[in-house]
């Protein structure tokens, strides 16, 4: 790290609104196919090694840190009062709470299971993370649904499990509304998050459009409080133009917190570090978010490499991904004040010379240029990234 330079200082990396969620740090390497490599880590330390870092906020789901059997009782009490003080300690803050619901046999089915108990189960444990989520001072509550389809077709009724996974959400909201009022604090911002592949066949919520979709159905009772946690590599995941999932969620004004990685068009979610694979396109997409004026959460929603050591962990793996990110921000503000982009713009939006509006020939004639202005924009944006703009030379020969 050192040999690379440029890092960060910690207090510049503070005032970021990046999270660093305890289940990246305290993943363990294994997979469907993988064993565990890397001894489990509690949250004191994951806290305590973020406020080095300057990580400033932390996040969490209700298994990360409180075991399925102790959720509700006086254990989690004690629990939430320990991660309290950590986090004051450490001048951390919990920003977002998300409950899983993927991970126990007990969502098989999922959340929205055909049996009642298991979706009272469901609506238990959401309000329950709506609880933790007061309790620690967060402003976001994530739900990833997890195994919400099917492996073999046709036992599933689409439209009842939509439903019942509505109730959840509905529920959620419901307690966030009592418990916000008795607590004098604003509700939570409920973000819902799709995810095309795994751990389900058929997924029934695949991608943020469809949760759009699901939020506009009518099926909840405060669509007002509901958005979106788009992932970006969820959304690439399926082949999508993660800029253009997030347009689409920006006029919806349901974008709400953004969880930052990398990978692969249609492959499997493999959560790489934010920039390392689609550089050019993170600093596109953060042009946009940059221009409308998203003031949310970047949730480093990634997964350090497998046999990476507690030390690679903490000294390379989170430190570069924050740094990047940084990087790209800041980049991303260049390109706002480009003159080049700046020039292009205003040439584009000017159109060519006044012609008759309903003549298709004239009008291509007049507007010739149009492509080559999108051309020189990307090769600009290139140049930005790698720093051409700023006189980095190549001299050849
Ligand atoms: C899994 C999801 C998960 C959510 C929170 O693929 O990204 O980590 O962000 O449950
Ligand atoms: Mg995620
Ligand atoms: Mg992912």
């Amino acid at each position: 790290m050192k040999a690379c330079g440029g890092s960060y200082s910690p207090e510049t990396r503070r005032k970021y609104f990046i999270s660093g969620p305890q289940w990246a740090a305290a993943y363990q390497g294994q997979a469907l196919f993988h064993a565990p490599t890397r001894p489990a880590i509690g949250f004191e330390q994951i806290i305590r090694k973020f406020a080095e870092l300057g990580i400033g906020y932390w996040t969490t789901h209700d298994t990360d840190v409180i075991p399925t059997e102790a959720l509700g009782t006086g254990r989690q009490a004690e629990i939430v009062a320990a991660i309290r003080k950590a986090l004051a300690e450490n001048g951390l803050q919990c920003s977002m709470v998300t409950t899983e619901t993927f991970y126990h046999a007990v969502w098989a089915a999922s959340p929205a299971a055909e049996a009642p108990g298991v979706r009272e189960y469901a609506k238990f444990r959401v309000r329950n993370t709506v609880d933790i989520g007061h309790e620690l001072g967060a402003g976001f509550a994530v739900y990833w649904p997890g195994s919400l389809g099917y492996y073999v077709q046709g036992a599933i009724e689409e439209t009842d499990t939509l439903r019942w996974y509505a109730e959840a959400i509905n529920a959620a909201c419901d307690r966030d509304i009592e418990v916000a009022a008795r607590k004098g604090r604003p509700t939570l911002k409920h973000c819902l998050e799709a995810k095309p592949f795994e751990p389900q066949a058929e997924i029934l919520l695949p991608s943020s459009d469809a949760m759009l979709a699901f939020i506009a159905s009518g099926l909840l009772t405060h669509p007002e409080m509901v958005g979106l946690n788009p992932e970006y590599l969820h959304e690439l995941m399926w082949g999508a133009a993660p800029r253009a999932v997030l347009a689409r969620a920006l006029l919806a004004g349901k974008l709400f917190h953004f969880d930052i990685n990398d990978g692969y068009r249609l492959k499997h979610d493999v959560d790489i570090g934010v920039g390392l694979v689609n550089p050019l396109d993170w600093m596109n997409v953060l042009v946009l978010l940059r221009s409308h004026g998203y003031r949310g959460p970047f949730n480093l929603d990634f997964k350090p490499p497998r046999t990476t050591s507690q030390f690679g962990v903490f000294e390379v793996s989170f430190p570069t991904a924050v740094d990047r990110f940084i990087t790209l921000w800041e980049m991303a503000g260049e390109v706002l004040t480009d003159p080049v982009m700046e020039e292009a713009t205003a040439a584009l939006r000017a159109g060519g010379p006044p012609v008759d509006v309903r003549d298709a020939d004239a009008l291509t004639a007049a507007t010739r240029e149009l492509l080559t202005l999108h051309e020189l924009m990307a090769h600009r944006l290139f140049q930005i990234l790698v720093g051409q703009h700023r006189g980095r030379v190549y001299s050849i020969g």
